[in-house]
């Protein structure tokens, strides 16, 4: 059965419950109430250092220049050196590196030449998350490589500075693709993003560090059944990097964390704290479209499939042996689809949620179970090694952003709901070639995503254009405790977005300027980032005629 919040927290018995006071920047009251573990990683010892990027092998950073990029998509072999688990990647050798799913290094305006080659046994396309790209270019499915065929981009890098990335986009074999360990980063660099590096002298690999969350469950191929198929498939380890329960050791400054979470389907809560469970509050500089126009000072963060977040953590005033864990805070999921006659029988038990208490990795691997979504769990241990001189200041302005002019905007209710066994949009599943959301070229629309009561909560991203969150009505009380303006707006909804979650009950308003630059009727997708749910048909044909 469906538990309320209430409920859900009386589950975690065992766990002690810490009331923090309400942090100081993040201007509300009551969200606080954070579940702090006293162990790390199940009481294991067998801790490993956070992977972090370097300049070649997993997650490398390739500058990429006007030369080809030729990306493997291959099953991978002990000697890529990969994290143990992946079982597919993206390869690339340039200019005599190697490279496992590299972070693409991108400045705007240039030419990106890649050529996919698919080395995998099933079909595949690579689809560039977050970027302005024609059609041809998107990489949404419609077109696809065979195993042994090849498919060649080119496109003009047209996006500002964020952390973008890129992953696998065949209907119906996405969600597998992408467990299995396909995905990665494309970041963008422009001028603000390099005065915010030289402002905090923050280096690549060094003080500035991307994060990829990935839940995985431990030992086993990907294979969704009904339930999962349902919630989207949740693992029982929480990989950043790709390992489980990593620790970094770190000196006393500023450092920049730059999140992508690349699970399936899986939200995470996001908060520091200290091992005494005091919360840490970050300093959100950016999401998924860039940096903010100004930084902001948080508590948490809800993190969705797909989305990004940019934060500084100031790490100045700690002392040697001092130690931080990132958790993902216990929350209530909604999974709400039992509340009415539009879910049918699901068996919530079967999949954790809200059933069990966070119990050990070791437990769980133990059970096969799958952690539940919002369970709290730390992910990451930080270790304050050595004590530095540091005096560097978060600029008090970070980008600029005109808002989406409205004067003309025509709004276009879309409805996310479950009927006959699948999530839908608009009450109606994907078919290929059907694009029932039709747009005018260089028009301005607003979008209406309501999403029923008795349902879960959503992940929503269009292809190709990004999009100003204008408002959130009727949001649950958990997610309105976390409100930042009279219009119910997040600290994470400020500046522009690819995907936005959208939680039971709620409604989200979004702002979309369709100028478009390519000649001719382009054609996008607008679809549920958990990938179960994109890959049994939450997701619409979008048309620019
Ligand atoms: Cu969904």
């Amino acid at each position: 059965m469906f538990l309320n919040r209430r409920d859900f927290l009386k589950t975690l018995g065992g766990v002690a419950l810490v009331a923090l006071p309400p942090d100081p920047g993040s201007g509300h009251a009551g969200a606080a109430e954070t579940s702090v573990r006293s162990d790390w990683c199940g009481g294991s010892e067998q801790s490993l250092p956070l992977f972090v990027p370097g300049e070649r092998g997993f997650l490398g950073r390739l500058v990429l220049d006007d030369e080809t990029l030729t990306l493997r998509a291959a099953p991978l072999e002990p000697a890529d050196n990969a994290p143990a688990g992946l079982s597919q990647a993206y390869l690339a050798s340039y200019r005599g590196r190697e490279y496992v799913n590299p972070t693409l290094v991108l400045h705007p305006g240039q030419r990106v030449r890649v050529e996919l080659v698919n080395g995998i046994g099933e079909a595949t396309i690579v689809h560039w998350h977050g970027l302005t790209v024609d059609t041809r270019n998107d990489g949404a499915g419609a077109v696809l490589a065979a195993p042994g065929e090849r498919y060649a981009y080119s496109f003009e890098l047209r996006n500002r500075g964020a952390l973008y990335w890129y992953h696998p986009h065949p209907h119906g074999l996405t969600a597998g693709q992408a467990y299995r360990g396909m995905f990665g980063l494309l970041e963008v660099a422009d001028a603000d993003e390099e005065k915010l590096r030289a402002a905090l002298d923050l280096r690549p690999g060094k003080t500035e560090i991307p994060l990829v969350l990935q839940d995985r469950r431990t030992g086993r191929d990907y294979a969704a059944g009904d339930a999962d198929r349902l919630h989207g498939f949740l693992g029982d380890s929480i990989c950043v990097n790709g390992r489980a329960c990593p620790y970094l050791d770190v000196s006393t400054r500023i450092y920049r964390f730059r999140l992508l979470n690349a699970s399936n389907a899986r939200t995470y809560r996001l908060g520091w704290r200290t091992a005494a469970g005091k919360a840490v509050p970050f300093t959100l500089i950016g999401n998924d479209g860039g940096l903010l126009p100004e930084p902001r000072i948080c508590a948490e963060a809800f993190l969705a499939s797909a989305e990004r977040l940019d934060l500084l953590l100031d790490l100045t005033d700690l002392a040697v042996g001092d130690t931080l864990f990132l958790d993902t805070r216990a929350f209530d999921p909604m999974h709400m689809e039992m509340g009415g006659s539009s879910g049918g029988a699901i068996d919530h038990a079967a999949m954790g949620h809200a059933a069990a208490p966070p119990d050990s990795h070791a437990e769980h691997a133990a059970h096969g179970g799958a952690f539940p979504e919002g369970g709290a769990r730390a992910i990451l241990q930080m270790r304050v090694r050595e004590k530095i001189a540091s005096i560097a200041s978060v600029p008090a302005k970070l980008s600029s952003l005109a808002p989406i002019d409205l004067a003309r905007a025509i709004e276009r209710p879309l409805r996310l709901g479950f009927a006959k066994g699948r999530w839908r949009i608009n009450d109606r599943v994907f078919a290929m070639g059907e694009t029932p959301i039709e747009v005018a070229r260089n028009s301005v629309e607003t979008w209406l995503i309501r999403n029923y009561f008795n349902s879960m909560p959503h992940a929503m991203h269009l292809h190709g254009f990004n999009f100003e969150v204008l408002e959130r009505q009727t949001s649950p009380d958990p997610i309105a405790a976390l409100k930042v303006d009279d219009r119910g707006r997040l600290a994470t909804d400020l500046g522009r977005k690819d995907t936005v979650l959208v939680w039971p009950g709620e409604s989200v308003k979004i702002a979309l300027d369709f100028t478009c630059p390519f000649p001719g009727e382009q054609t996008y997708v607008f679809h549920c980032h958990n990938l179960e749910h994109e890959d049994a048909g939450m997701m619409l044909g979008v048309k620019l005629a």
